[in-house]
């Protein structure tokens, strides 16, 4: 199944990257469509104005709802202004030899099935609950997701409850920090969710790696030359045994977990001989 994404904001020139890299390659082999769709076609004004005072009064700008949520409709419906042609990729990659192509490693769908038929709108916020690999793992398997980028203080509420009847909707944030609108943070979460669509990526191993997938960051990496400005690739790495080489990864894991993000320790799959490891570094 091809899936699609859609993407409504006032610069969509902001989603140029979508035809570049993976996302190009997704879109030129068919496996992802995309369109992008200038929020302003469904402004009604002369001045084509999205934005209004804010009820209650208070600094900045509040999104309307009425071009919202035309805008959405025609998304869902893919009419008017939204069934305009999609982006295509950059470059041509199709017939390019693949680096990251391993032989025998089999496509790997993550599990969910969406039992609801409606698409799924995402709206980027810094209010939204915080995104995570496990909502990108989730989203991986949807047919339809689309982006509801607001800018200014933000969209009418009223817009993502009316929403709701005809997607299900999900408002997340990428971190706690603030961004001026929701197009980097769509290109984050879209990026982050498209490199997981089975053939995206040339092999399932490469994600299950990933820092995040095990609950734990992911520990250094090195390559050729052995030796680099007088500084050494770990002895063990060159060692070829298979399985020291896995435990010592699973101990620096560990150990710049502790080191960077210790709360993910709590929540994390150890094992005995992980606990007894983090021990040791936490007497040392
Ligand atoms: Cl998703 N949007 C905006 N505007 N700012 C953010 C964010 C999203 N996530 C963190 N900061």
């Amino acid at each position: 199944m091809a899936q699609r994404i859609d993407v409504l904001s006032i610069f969509p020139e902001y989603m140029d990257p979508f035809r570049h890299a993976l996302l190009g390659k997704a879109i030129e082999q068919g496996i992802l469509s995309v369109g992008v769709h200038d929020l302003r076609q469904w402004a009604t004004d002369k001045h084509k104005s999205v934005d209004d005072s804010p009820y209650g009064g208070g600094p900045g700008m509040v999104m309307k709802p009425e071009i919202w949520g035309a805008a959405l409709d025609d998304v869902a419906a893919r009419t008017g202004p939204a069934a305009a042609a999609d982006l295509e990729s950059a470059q041509p990659h199709l017939n390019r030899p693949r680096h990251d192509e391993l032989q025998g490693v089999e496509r790997h769908r993550y599990p969910s099935a969406p039992a609801d038929e409606r698409p799924l709108l995402i709206v980027p916020s810094p209010a939204g609950v915080p995104f995570k690999q496990a909502d990108a793992q989730r989203w991986s398997n949807e047919p339809h997701l689309v982006f509801a980028c607001g800018r200014y203080e933000g969209i009418d509420q009223r817009v993502i409850e009316d929403a709701r009847r005809t997607y299900r909707v999900e408002e997340v944030s990428v971190g706690d920090y603030v961004l001026i609108g929701g197009e980097v943070a769509t290109l984050v979460i879209a990026e982050a969710v498209v490199r997981l669509i089975p053939g995206v990526l040339g092999n399932r191993q490469s994600h299950e790696d990933d820092s995040f997938s095990d609950g734990l960051l992911e520990g250094p990496c090195y390559t050729k030359p052995r030796v680099w400005r007088d500084l050494e690739v770990p002895e063990v790495l060159l060692s070829g045994n298979h399985e020291l080489v896995a435990r010592w990864r699973r101990e620096a894991s560990l150990r710049r977990t502790l080191q960077r993000r210790p709360e993910l320790l709590e929540q994390a799959g150890l094992s005995q001989q992980d606990r007894e490891y983090l021990t040791t570094l936490e007497q040392s």
